[in-house]
């Protein structure tokens, strides 16, 4: 790509912070939530010398205070496949699938986000991005009206379409195209407190399920929450209350351990906002809320699989009394069955490494795979642990769940469905574990290649 061209990476960093300007501006408990979460990282890292410096060795400790993601939803398959061009301009691609109408909401989502090694350094700024399943609507008149209302919408600006197709065109955006094009392109996820239709049919679409409504009745896929990565979830939870804001009562994910694996999140529960409706009515409607994670490192199929089974395990024999204390004991009883230790999660091909070549090692000749052992125990290869960059689709449901005031819909039919997903999106997914796969293989590759060049 020619240098006239600002790089994706570096639009995705413009508009992840301009997206957080916004957001902060529109929610100000978000900017409390991001003090509180900065707080609690200095906190963790001056006590942690060891971690201070893992973290900086894998090169997170930069990362970690830009690193945000946000979710959103949508409504038909044309919003999908434009939002799939415009991540594109920022080098974002989907990832993963996730099916949470099991989990009783009526969406499937994927996540745009950063692939690269490079660019994940560079800011790992990703979207949870959410397919309204209107077909799960039971309702034939009111699925109707919704399809109706959607397809007189249009949620991009004609900039920013104009800014698409010439990104497609050249490959790539001039310094003053990019920063129109971060502006432009901030317009799809801005609130609007004022709806598209009237009350009545608000309430109808709500009645059916209130994901619905926050989808079909406004202008745009507004930006539903921005989440700061935290290095120490259970104790942002803990000081959530002090400064007024009002968590989830569970964290989601694995319990607290020596060596976290995956993803651990928690939510305030969304603000309750006023909006006028088309018919001049005033009515309330909850959509935006906070959310804080912490991760840990990326699974195999094989670590996966264990992953999903304790949780299983632990949903079975849940306490019957919901406090988050009572609920990380008994995980943390279950998962005693998960190796807590990086030496055995790499023995047992339970979780991903990046491998590094240490300095002054080398080698004569090509290297076997017995060798690598041998490597690692002399010293000349370190192994890092490599970030979880993704979500999980339990947790996500936990997520949704807590923000759709607890009305509970466990009525439709387990009916993943990637290949409408896909097509409606123009494009596949990517599979997050062969992405792990492939970026563990060519760290290997270069640091034996190092060691014996
Ligand atoms: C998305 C909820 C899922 C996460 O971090 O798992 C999510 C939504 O509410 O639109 O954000
Ligand atoms: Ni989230």
């Amino acid at each position: 790509m020619s240098s006239v061209y600002v790089s994706s990476d570096e639009i995705r960093d413009q508009f992840s912070r301009a997206m957080s300007a916004m957001y902060q501006q529109e929610v100000p408990q978000y900017g409390t939530l991001l003090s509180l979460t900065e707080a609690v990282n200095q906190a963790v890292l001056a006590a942690n010398p060891g971690l201070n410096s893992q973290l900086q060795n894998s090169d997170e400790l930069a990362r970690i205070n830009v690193e945000r993601h946000g979710a959103i939803r949508v409504g038909s398959p044309g919003e999908l496949a434009m939002l799939r061009r415009m991540f594109a301009v920022m080098g974002m691609e989907p990832v993963g699938y996730y099916d949470l109408a099991a989990a009783g909401v009526p969406v499937h989502s994927t996540a745009f986000r950063p692939v690269s090694d490079e660019a994940l350094k560079r800011n790992p700024f990703r979207v949870f991005t959410s397919l309204l399943r209107l077909e799960l609507i039971e309702k034939v008149e009111l699925r109707e009206q919704a399809s109706e209302i959607l397809k007189a919408r249009d949620i991009f600006t004609a900039n920013v379409k104009v800014l698409i197709e010439r990104f497609e065109q050249q490959g790539g955006l001039s310094a003053f195209d990019a920063e129109q094009f971060v502006q432009e392109a901030l317009e799809t996820f801005r609130w609007h407190d004022n709806a598209t239709v009237d009350l009545a049919t608000y309430e109808r679409l709500h009645d059916e399920h209130r994901l619905i409504a926050d989808v079909v009745c406004f202008r745009g896929p507004h930006i539903n929450h921005l989440t700061p990565r935290t290095l120490d979830i259970d104790e942002v939870q803990r000081r959530m209350p002090t400064v007024g804001i009002d968590p989830k009562v569970t964290i989601e994910g694995p319990p607290r351990r020596d060596c976290p694996i995956l993803l651990r999140q928690t939510s305030f529960k969304a603000l309750e906002e006023t909006i006028a409706f088309a018919d001049a009515a005033e009515g309330k409607h909850t959509a935006r809320f906070g959310e804080i994670e912490q991760r840990g490192i990326a699974l195999t199929r094989k670590g996966r699989e264990l992953y999903d089974q304790l949780l299983a395990v632990a949903k079975e024999s849940a306490p019957a009394v919901a406090n988050n204390d009572a609920h990380q004991a008994h995980l943390s009883d279950v998962f005693k069955a998960f190796p807590d230790a990086y030496e055995t999660l790499r023995c047992e091909g339970l979780a991903f490494f990046h491998y590094q070549a240490v300095q002054g090692g080398s080698v004569q000749g090509p290297i076997s795979v017995e060798q690598v052992e041998s490597l690692i125990e002399q010293g000349a290869l370190s192994v890092i642990p490599m970030i979880y960059e993704d979500f999980l689709p339990v947790s996500a449901a936990g997520i949704f769940q807590s923000n759709l005031g607890g009305s509970s819909h466990d009525h439709y039919a387990s009916s993943a469905s990637q290949q409408e997903f896909e097509q409606a999106l123009g494009s596949a997914v990517i599979d997050e574990i062969a992405l792990y796969a492939q970026r563990q293989q060519a760290s290997l590759e270069q640091a034996l290649a190092q060691l014996s060049g």
